[in-house]
């Protein structure tokens, strides 16, 4: 057995979880033993890791013990369930659920935002990986807010499928035939179609107004920067692209900071390729820069017209790495080398 660490990932055989299984081999996490766990629907199937074909185990008859790292994506309620009794175990969960997100005892990380707040995992040995918009935003964001503070956010996502999971990436291909082939698309089920379409709905509506979706970016900012006084107030957009998520950022900054301030900062920021040139093609896009790619992209960086220290950006990321998977990762990286 090789030196390492026992690692399960939980939904393996879903869009996040097989990425993560990927990008586990990509970055030669080292791994002793790996177990690919799902719900009793996918148990049985098997996936691939470093070569090997590895039976997928049903979680509900799995036991944790001697497993060292849990990583989860297998929905809220499993997560619910699975991670306090994988914890109890002995297993450190980096659970990408908003089920743990906002219990004060469980740190929410971005490795190149706070990554001091792992320290706390010992806690309930849960960590939470934020949800994909936030990730992105916090990625490009968190440079400004060091050199000129945030008082404001207002961000308008264009999310892609993919985040709802391979269900919904097949029912946007199966959609965009049927308009190819001259049908006119309905709702169903009071459900708006996605092909050639923009929904402004992700996630369950809440009291306020507000989807979950915003208010979990609404949240989350404030605990991974740990400061509760910046408003935020985002609309959250489903678009019918496969992967990589949008973001339209108006920031309102402390003190002023110059476009070409914003722009040299995030040229040199942790996880950040700036592309932001004034002529046609000299952004980022979904399609084009982040699908398949770790990095968070920034481009449009302007000055707010319409405000006194306003800044506005571009930032695109591929929702299923950096917003899900290679997050999860970089935070079992932080775990085993500072910490176990
Ligand atoms: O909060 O449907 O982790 O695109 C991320 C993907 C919620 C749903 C989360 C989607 C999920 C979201």
């Amino acid at each position: 057995m090789s030196k390492g660490y026992s690692v399960a990932v939980l939904g393996a055989t879903g869009l996040v979880g097989e990425t993560l299984i990927s990008i586990l081999e990509e970055r030669d996490f080292p791994v002793s033993r790996f177990v690919p766990l799902a719900s009793a629907r996918s148990a049985g199937k098997s996936v691939r890791f470093r070569g090997e074909d590895i039976p997928v185990q049903d979680v509900e008859k799995f036991d944790f013990a001697g497993v060292r790292i849990g990583l989860f994506s297998a929905g809220g309620s499993v997560s619910a369930e699975h991670a306090p009794r994988a914890a109890a175990a002995g297993c450190v969960v980096v659970d990408n659920t908003s089920k743990f997100r906002y219990e004060a005892d469980v740190p929410l990380v971005v490795p190149e935002v706070n990554p001091e707040a792992i320290a706390a995992y010992t806690s309930r040995n849960i960590i939470a990986n934020p949800n994909c918009s936030t990730i992105q935003m916090m990625v490009a964001l968190k440079p400004i807010y060091d050199a000129a503070g945030i008082t404001r956010i207002n961000v308008a996502t264009y999310q892609s499928v993919s985040g709802a999971g391979r269900r919904y990436m097949e029912t946007l291909r199966q959609q965009a035939g049927r308009s190819l082939g001259g049908e006119q698309l309905l709702p169903e089920g009071g459900v708006k179609p996605i092909a050639f379409n923009v929904i402004p709905h992700i996630d369950e509506f809440q009291p306020n107004g507000y989807t979950k979706e915003e208010m979990k970016m609404v949240w989350e900012t404030h605990r991974i920067l740990g400061d509760d006084s910046i408003r935020v107030n985002p609309t959250a957009v489903r678009v019918p692209v496969y992967f990589g998520h949008s973001e339209a950022i108006h920031v309102e900054t402390r003190r002023k900071i110059s476009a070409a301030e914003v722009r040299e900062l995030l040229s040199r920021a942790p996880g950040v390729t700036v592309l932001d040139e004034a002529r046609p093609g000299g952004y980022p896009t979904a399609l084009t820069e982040a699908a398949r790619r770790d990095q968070v992209f920034v481009g449009r960086i302007r000055e707010d017209i319409s405000s006194e220290r306003g800044i506005d950006l571009w930032v695109v990321a591929d929702n299923i790495r950096k917003g899900a998977a290679l997050n999860s990762v970089q935070i079992a990286e932080i775990l085993v080398s500072e910490y176990f």
